[in-house]
């Protein structure tokens, strides 16, 4: 690992494609600049800086104030992988750091001085990131908040850890922000992200705490995605069993990416009349088995595969594209001109949609592009379906038919093959394990790790599909519900149910997902396609020991492992 000197270099491992599986260091492989990396750097700093005077306030009794709050959420899942690449943006998000600064600075000398305390909160750890009219001197000064810095003065161990939490607390913002936008919040949770920020700004070295404030992310992002649950399912209804269409039929398309239901349901009622068609993109795919958006006609069904091969398919789409969340990728030049951006996504040059004061957004660009575009000019043939829609709410729903055939033996075990997908060659083993798994199990999937093998047939066990889509990668909350019910039914705990968790991780909202399987005490999980560059030999004791958890190895051994 190099020192932390010149500012055309950067440091980032948190993704599972980090270069050499170790850091990115002059590029990322995700296309992030060292200038964007390391305004990102700096805004991480930002967050933790207005934080700790927000915790400080808050424990000294202050109310809260809702736009901070909402600020250090969109500052953290600016910087998840494939959000925003734009330094521009970030720039102006460091302007407005920067000034609600002032405001968390006031609310906490305020609470300080009403509670009677004389002694105020030690000085921030770094005072020039305020400096935000030189985007250049601040990128350049960035390099003293990298990573490879922290390793070299506190140890890759006690980094490790620092940043274990860090990015389930990217993750948990990605959903909360999420949650915000269909009218869920809890109060707890801003403060839990005030109080685990102003942690880390004080670069804590205690290991035993480092990892309970990694499991309590784990905690608050289960009551996270919670509330974007009841978001989704309040504003949408539940997911139901639905056929989806995955060929294309004749007309002008829309094809909408990421994650984010509201926009889809705003780009639904404003295209509603103009004869275009509106497609899913990875990991949108469940959305087309929600009543309140199936409903729209022309939510035609969904194109292509998870976000890696994005360059393909948008190139080949003939229509406009809306990337509403991560993960976005460098754009080419044959689409690059009808893509959007919109939310905290961003990419220098890709037109952006902006949100109005009331949260409405106006896609008129994006249909403009999609009514100049040629369309699809056939339907193609022959048309393919594939079955959707088994969140927790459905599949609770034909429980009783599921526990019957688990107590009569025609189902020995559940598989949840889920989690993130990615461009590694070695992520096959995802798909040869789902075909291998024997055809008395049932594969419960989620999130965009599932294009591996959601298009194979699985067939049903007496009318109980083998493959059951729950949903996005926040649908762990889902599965989560489907497995504790299933526990309570059968009177054990969740460990002792014949389930079995092989994960796909690659980028923060895997980490805080795994962080809630921690939390809740999940064991024997398998996680791959590699382990994280951050996860030290040390650190994989603890989780070894603690959790049981391991690295997949082939589909054959891990099976045999698993079946006995
Ligand atoms: Fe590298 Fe991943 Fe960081 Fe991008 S997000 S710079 S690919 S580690
Ligand atoms: Fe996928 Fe990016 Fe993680 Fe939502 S879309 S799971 S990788």
């Amino acid at each position: 690992m190099t020192h932390a000197t010149a500012s055309n270099s950067m440091f980032c491992y948190q993704c599972e494609q980090t270069a050499k599986g170790t850091g990115c260091t002059y590029l990322g492989v995700c296309g992030k600049e060292p200038q964007t990396a390391a305004l990102q750097d700096v805004l991480l700093y930002a967050a933790q800086d207005i934080s700790r005077h927000l915790h400080r306030a808050r424990t000294l009794g202050r109310p809260h104030d809702r736009e901070l709050d909402v600020f250090v959420v969109e500052a953290l899942f600016s910087t998840v992988t494939n959000v925003n690449f734009d330094p521009g943006r970030l720039g102006r998000l460091l302007q407005r750091a920067a000034a609600l600064r002032t405001s968390a600075v006031a609310l906490c000398d305020t609470a300080t001085k009403q509670a009677g305390q004389t002694q105020p909160l030690p000085p921030s750890r770094v005072a020039w990131w305020k400096h935000v009219d030189d985007v250049d001197a601040l990128a350049t000064a960035a390099a003293a908040l990298r990573i490879d810095q922290r390793v070299a003065d506190l140890g890759a161990d006690v980094t490790a850890l620092q940043e274990l939490t860090l990015y389930g607390l990217k993750g948990t913002a990605a959903y909360a922000d999420h949650a915000r936008l269909l009218g869920q919040e809890d109060d707890a949770v801003y403060a839990f992200f005030h109080e685990a920020l102003s942690f880390l700004h004080d670069r804590p070295t205690d290991v035993p705490t480092l990892l309970a404030t990694a499991l309590r992310v784990g905690e608050v992002n289960l009551r996270v995605m919670e509330l974007l649950d009841a978001g989704n399912t309040g504003t949408f209804g539940h997911p139901e069993p639905t056929n989806i269409r995955v060929t294309p039929v004749a007309g002008k398309a829309i094809l909408v990416s990421g994650h984010d239901l509201a926009d889809l349901h705003q780009l639904l009622e404003q295209t509603q009349g103009t004869g275009i068609n509106v497609y899913t993109h990875g990991e949108m795919l469940p959305c087309n088995a929600y009543p309140e958006l199936k409903k729209f006609p022309h939510l035609a069904g969904h194109y292509g595969g998870a976000w890696q091969e994005q360059a393909r398919e948008f190139d080949a789409f003939p229509g406009a594209i809306l990337m509403t969340t991560n993960c976005i990728q460098k754009p080419r030049d044959g689409y690059a001109g009808r893509l959007f951006t919109t939310g905290l996504v961003a990419w220098p040059g890709v037109a952006h949609v902006e949100a109005g004061a009331d949260g409405r957004k106006d896609f008129s660009p994006v249909i403009a592009a999609a009514l100049a575009a040629p369309g699809f000019a056939a339907t193609e043939q022959p048309e393919q379906f594939i079955l959707g829609g088994f969140a927790r709410n459905a599949v609770l729903n034909v429980a009783p038919a599921v526990i019957e055939a688990v107590k009569a033996g025609k189902i020995r075990r559940f598989f949840l093959i889920g989690g993130c997908d990615g461009a590694k060659p070695g992520r096959n083993y995802y798909t040869q394990l789902a075909q291998q798994v024997p055809a008395d199990c049932v594969i419960l999937t989620l999130a965009c790790g599932k294009f591996r093998f959601n298009k194979l047939p699985f067939g049903n066990i007496g009318g109980i599909p083998r493959l059951l889509d729950v949903g996005q990668c926040n649908d762990s909350y889902s599965a989560i519900q489907i497995a504790l019910a299933l526990a309570g039914a059968f009177g054990v705990g969740v460990n002792d149910l014949p389930l079995s968790l092989i994960l796909s991780w690659y980028e923060q909202k895997a980490v805080c997902i795994l962080l809630t399987l921690l939390h809740l005490g999940i064991q024997n999980i398998r996680l791959g396609p590699s382990l994280p560059a951050f996860v030290t030999p040390a650190m994989l004791d603890v989780l070894v020991k603690n959790f049981n958890i391991a690295p997949i190895t082939t589909p054959e051994q891990d099976l045999k492992a698993i079946l006995g």
